[in-house]
């Protein structure tokens, strides 16, 4: 079959003990378990994806409209709409062993308390075919058992991560929320309970109300912020998170085109995700990883390490003492 995919170019590297051969993945949440996308884009093409997220049990999802415009932006409340433990391991994970085997598969985990996360892993993990997890503590739209997401209370993502490491060796990522004071505690966090990867950052909450009903637009109420919009808020959580942590960080929110990857790895992420632009046109990954090479090779890299945390600049305001008044 004839592929895409460039072998040992100037965009492969190794992370996780596994070969990425760019650093383009398509987001959890916008590529179903990739059988969805079959026919609409080249998957060899591509570093990899994460899955939708996995559940114990399986989710109806809320009520429709599940996905509203918002500026430039998009709000979505899916609420977690995925087969469940079960059917993911009987239908979805053979259907990945056997179509994406050329690129990194992460599936992602999500559940109401922490035994919820692990029983996942644990289940996933007697079957294998993917590369690791992407424990998502930080849906805006399915929280924690009477309480706010994981990933807004350090020490509840701690227990949680120190439990899904002591079931599994495989590499394990953990998705952060954006609505937190400082991000790079919150990594550092993920890193010391066993974390090998952070990714940065989940939707961010929001409201769209119908003027006409002054009812929300969304079926469920409230949901998650994402697209162009959340651009520069991951960019900065990235950075900050870069400040604060020695593990590879994955880069997504509101990357369009591979200008916006490349900030993503100047500030630090070593991989990317592309979510809300997929659902627009599903070869944009394909397209930002191209983008991304040609940004290369007129830039004269000859290593991708050679851009990741090449931002020269600082993120804290200049405090300016003695102004008028
Ligand atoms: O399914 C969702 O409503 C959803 C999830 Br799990 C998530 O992590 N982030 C998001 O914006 N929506």
């Amino acid at each position: 079959m004839p592929t895409n995919r460039p072998t040992n170019g100037p965009l492969s590297q190794t992370l996780f003990g596994a070969t990425f051969h760019n650093p383009v993945l398509l987001a959890s949440g916008t590529c179903g378990f990739g059988e969805e996308l079959r026919d609409a884009l080249d998957f060899e093409a591509l570093g990899g994806i994460v899955t939708k997220s996995v559940t114990l049990e399986p989710r109806a999802g809320n009520p429709a409209p599940r996905l509203v415009e918002a500026g430039n932006a998009m709000l979505n409340s899916v609420g977690l709409a995925n087969p469940g433990l079960a059917r993911v391991c009987s239908e979805k994970l053979p259907w990945m062993r056997e179509h994406l085997s050329g690129i990194q598969v992460f599936v992602s985990v999500a559940g109401h308390i922490p035994d919820e996360y692990w029983r996942v892993v644990e289940g996933l993990e007697s079957v294998g075919g993917f590369l690791g997890y992407e424990l998502n503590l930080s849906c805006p739209n399915d929280t924690r058992l009477g309480g706010l997401p994981f990933a807004l209370d350090p020490e509840a993502l701690r227990g949680v991560v120190e439990g899904a490491r002591r079931v599994t060796d495989r590499p394990l990522l953990v998705k952060l929320a954006p609505n937190v004071p400082d991000i790079g505690p919150v990594a550092e966090a993920a890193e010391d309970a066993g974390a090998d990867g952070v990714t940065l950052v989940n939707t961010m909450p929001g409201l769209v109300i119908d003027v006409t009903s002054r009812r929300p637009a969304l079926g469920a109420g409230s949901g998650g912020l994402s697209g162009p919009a959340l651009r520069a808020v991951g960019v900065l959580a990235v950075h900050r998170a870069r400040a604060c942590t020695s593990i590879p960080l994955l880069g997504v929110g509101g990357i369009t085109v591979a200008e916006d990857a490349i900030q993503y790895l100047l500030a630090g992420a070593s991989l990317v995700q592309i979510g809300t632009a997929t659902f627009a046109d599903p070869r944009t990954a394909q397209t930002v990883a191209k983008g991304i090479a040609r940004y290369g090779e007129k830039m004269g890299v000859e290593n991708i390490q050679d851009l990741i945390g090449a931002y020269q600049g600082t993120d804290r305001p200049v405090h300016v003492s003695g102004g008028p008044g």
